[in-house]
């Protein structure tokens, strides 16, 4: 039987496909709200294919729960933030996940850790918490990304960072039941790093191609043309510029390399130092828009899409609530906005009905490219656009970053 501890976006659809493939699995979150709306039958976010997971778990059994079970194998999937004060990772929710489990779990348990941490973290802050102990503590990151993360937990390739092979090969075996893809095996240290360069690596690219949105934009040349071109050659592959970098692993683990070694990251800190700029940049770009159009009256703009991506719901670190913490210093309210993926409603200037939101406004600044808006591009005739994610044709009234 496997505990998985934490049924957020990783745990949850991690839980979920194990008891699909025959494992026996108890889910464990701490919050009620979350077992009660999963022991109800519904799911907790919106995510391809996760509905149908949700009901082929529940035919094979798994449960949910507040309290921790006794078991031998626990999957431990909880946040693990960083302190946006000294850059370093903040371990409090995984240590304390750890100590629960300790406190239940059979002699001999292993303890696999998916939570994304900075490399070290198991080594200065875990190992002491299981001293004494006849725990086996395996790490094997996370990679699955939100919006195709079923897909992704069947066809990614994975890491199992283990101090022995011996519970490496035992928690190979689990995640053969719905891996089809590669599981390496390496040490703990090796594994935490790598997955905190994937996330760099990707934040990196992102930077280069924003940074190329503003020399293009100085020089008077189309950076989407110029990627699309530059990405024929067989060795480039740059990412697409955009209003921000948002969610809570891109924009957070290249700041444990920075807060880790501060001297040695100068690269890696430039690059969060540019993504970070992306909202202000598009501020400006507002700013330019409405001067040229002799634009004055700044109640007249609408944000579509709040979430920190396409067709997700998850608006955590949204670069949308990055540039609305900006305007609403500046003017003293936030601005009007609307998200077909959200059901709650974020702010007192939200709009719950697309057609009023579109009324309300002559500029619209599409943050996030969804499907929705991809798909209804007409209905934005006669509006002023500034579409930051380059996801509708070119026309007279749009405008790009
Ligand atoms: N973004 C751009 N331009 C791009 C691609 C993304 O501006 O060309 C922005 C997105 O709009 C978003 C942010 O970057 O605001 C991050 O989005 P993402 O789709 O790049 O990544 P995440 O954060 O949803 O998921 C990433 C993935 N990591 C990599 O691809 C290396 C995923 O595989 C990880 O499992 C996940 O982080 C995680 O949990 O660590």
């Amino acid at each position: 039987m496997v505990v998985v501890v934490g049924l957020g976006y990783i745990g949850l659809p991690t839980a979920l496909i194990m008891a699909c493939n025959g494992t026996k699995v108890i889910g464990v979150d701490k919050n009620p709200n979350i077992i009660e709306t999963l022991i109800n039958g519904e799911v907790t976010f919106q995510e391809d294919g996760l509905e149908e997971l949700f009901q082929k778990a529940n035919n094979a059994g798994i449960t949910f729960q507040t309290q921790l079970a006794k078991s031998n194998m626990y999957i431990i999937a909880v946040p693990t933030p960083f302190d946006k004060t000294t850059k370093r990772i903040d371990t409090g929710y995984l240590t304390g996940a750890i100590r629960e489990v300790l406190a239940v779990c059979e002699d001999g348990a292993i303890i696999v850790i998916e939570s994304t941490v900075s490399p070290g973290t198991i080594d200065m802050h875990i190992r002491k918490e299981v001293n004494g102990k006849n725990i086996r503590l395996v790490h094997a990151p996370e990679r699955i990304i939100p919006g195709n993360m079923v897909t992704e937990l069947v066809n990614n390739p994975r890491i199992i960072g283990a101090d022995h092979v011996q519970a490496a090969q035992e928690v190979k075996k689990l995640y053969q039941t719905f891996c089809t893809a590669e599981i390496v095996i390496t040490d703990i240290r090796s594994a935490e790093m790598s997955k905190v360069v994937e996330n760099t690596f990707r934040d990196i690219n992102i930077a280069f191609a924003n940074e190329l949105a503003k020399i293009c934009r100085a020089g008077d040349m189309n950076v989407y043309e110029i990627i699309r071109i530059a990405n024929m050659h067989p060795r480039v592959n740059i990412l697409q510029p955009g209003p921000g970098v948002g969610g809570h692993c891109i924009s957070v683990d290249p700041w444990f390399l920075v807060g880790d070694f501060p001297q040695l990251s100068l690269l890696i800190h430039e690059a969060r130092k540019i993504n970070d700029s992306m909202p202000v940049y598009v501020l400006e770009r507002i700013q330019s828009i409405m001067s040229q159009n002799g634009i004055t009256d700044i109640s007249r703009i609408g944000f579509y899409g709040i979430t920190y991506k396409e067709d997700v719901d998850d608006s955590r670190e949204s670069p949308t609530l990055q540039l609305f913490n900006i305007v609403k210093t500046a003017l003293g309210h936030e601005p009007k906005c609307y998200d077909p993926m959200l059901k709650d409603m974020l702010f007192s200037s939200q709009y719950e009905s697309y057609e009023s939101f579109l009324d309300d406004v002559d500029i619209v600044v599409i943050m996030v490219g969804h499907s929705h808006i991809r798909g209804n591009a007409q209905s934005l005739e006669g509006k002023i656009v500034l579409d930051t994610r380059h996801c509708l044709a070119p026309s007279d009234n749009t405008y790009f970053l």
